[in-house]
């Protein structure tokens, strides 16, 4: 990499949402870009909408996988080597039943996805993060991972894992060319809560309704700002509401 050259920003999860609004984000500002998701078909038609402002190398990719993961990382081209900036994005919620309802399936699929899929990717990546005189790991964690309520159980504790494991991930890399922000985003537009309740496009547009919620565009801004910090700063964790949102007051059950 030359001294002006732009780091290659890596993206998980950029078929929709935050992580597509990031890529062309990132694209318009001419940073290379490697897209990555399961949905091949849309990191297609992706890569060929930002192949227009920059180089890009889009893999469909199961994060829960870690062979398929270190296949993916040894796939990456030689042109796309340099990633500076990784976004570990890739991430669900399924379902907001109260616990004793929920499926012991939906819990392992967050688990698998939202801890075991953003270390694969992060472990894997780590060698080649160390290697680049500058590197921003931005893990998309919750306003979850910090406030309890009814129905986040495994989600919650999930990007509780995620708001730690970066902070932890900071102390080791303290001093070193590495920073690490963990990213905790409240109510959001996006096809999350599709995906939360199983394609139920009511519930979906009962959530958002009178809310102006956080817009993916709105994420995509943050991260770049978190990214295009100068390289003596680290934003440790970032907590993000709409101005609809706020906090309960705590509960008290009488009997
Ligand atoms: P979306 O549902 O729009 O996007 C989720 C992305 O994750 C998709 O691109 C999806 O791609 C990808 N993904 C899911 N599972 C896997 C997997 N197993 N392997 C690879 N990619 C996967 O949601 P958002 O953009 O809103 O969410 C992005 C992140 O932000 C998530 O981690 C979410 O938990 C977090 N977040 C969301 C908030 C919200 O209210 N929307 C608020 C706070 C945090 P594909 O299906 O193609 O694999
Ligand atoms: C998603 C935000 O408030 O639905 O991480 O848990 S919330």
């Amino acid at each position: 990499m030359t001294a002006n050259q732009l780091p290659v920003v890596l993206i998980t999860g950029a078929t929709s949402g935050f992580g597509l609004a990031t890529a062309q984000k990132f694209a318009a500002h001419g940073y290379p870009l490697i897209i990555t998701g399961r949905r091949e078909e849309r990191l297609q038609t992706l890569c060929e909408e930002l192949s227009k402002l920059t180089q890009v190398f889009y893999y469909s990719l199961d994060v829960r996988n870690s062979d398929a993961v270190s296949e993916f990382v040894q796939a990456i081209p030689n042109d796309f080597k340099q990633i500076g900036i990784l976004v570990n994005n890739a991430g669900l919620a399924l379902g907001a039943e109260p616990a004793d309802q929920a499926s012991l399936k939906d819990w392992h699929t967050m688990i698998d996805t939202n801890v075991t899929g953003l270390v694969n990717i992060t472990h894997s990546l780590l060698p080649i993060l160390r290697e680049q005189k500058t590197a921003s790991i931005i893990n998309l964690a919750s306003i979850a991972a910090n406030w309890p309520y009814p129905g986040s159980h495994v989600y919650g504790a999930s990007k509780a894992f995620v708001a730690q494991f970066s902070r932890n991930l900071r102390s080791d890399f303290a001093g070193t060319g590495i920073r690490v922000t963990s990213l905790e985003p409240g109510l959001a537009e996006s096809e999350f809560s599709l995906v939360r309740f199983n394609g139920d496009q009511e519930k979906y547009a009962q959530i958002y309704d009178g809310t102006n919620a956080i817009q993916p565009e709105d994420i995509a801004n943050i991260i770049f700002w978190i990214a295009e910090q100068p390289a003596h700063i680290n934003i440790n964790s970032l907590e993000v509401m709409p101005t609809s949102q706020a906090w309960n007051p705590l509960k008290v059950v009488k009997q």
